[in-house]
C-alpha cells in the first residue's frame, strides 16, 4: 500500500450521520489528510448513480480518492492507522 499524498486535496465520497463515514474523516482529520468532503446521501440513492458505481461498484460510502485511486472501506481499529482497501 502506498502512503497517501499529503499534497494532493483527496476527495471523501460519504454521509456525515454514517458512522463508517465518519471514521474515515476522523482518521483523516488526526493524520491531517487533506480531503474535500462530498457529501452523498444514500437514503436518495446517491451512492447508486452510475457516475458513483464507477468511482465505487459496491455502491456504498464512504469512498475516498487517492491520487485518482477509488479507496473504499474504511475500517479504524483502536486508534491505529487505517486499513483502507482498494477497490478493485
Ligand atoms: N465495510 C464498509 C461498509 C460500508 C457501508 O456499509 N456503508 C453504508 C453506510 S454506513 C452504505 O453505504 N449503505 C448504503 C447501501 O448499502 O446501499 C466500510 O466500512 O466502508
Amino acid at each position: 500500500m502506498q502512503p497517501f499524498s499529503l499534497h494532493v486535496p483527496h476527495r471523501v465520497f460519504g454521509m456525515a450521520t454514517s458512522g463508517n463515514c465518519h471514521k474515515v474523516k476522523l482518521a483523516c482529520d488526526i493524520l491531517r489528510i487533506p480531503y474535500r468532503w462530498h457529501e452523498t446521501d444514500i437514503m436518495k440513492g446517491e451512492s447508486r448513480t452510475p457516475e458513483y458505481l464507477r468511482m465505487n461498484p459496491n455502491g456504498r460510502v464512504p469512498v475516498l480518492e487517492d491520487d485518482g485511486e477509488m479507496i473504499a472501506h474504511a475500517e479504524m481499529s483502536g486508534g491505529k492507522a487505517p486499513f483502507i482497501l482498494p477497490t478493485r
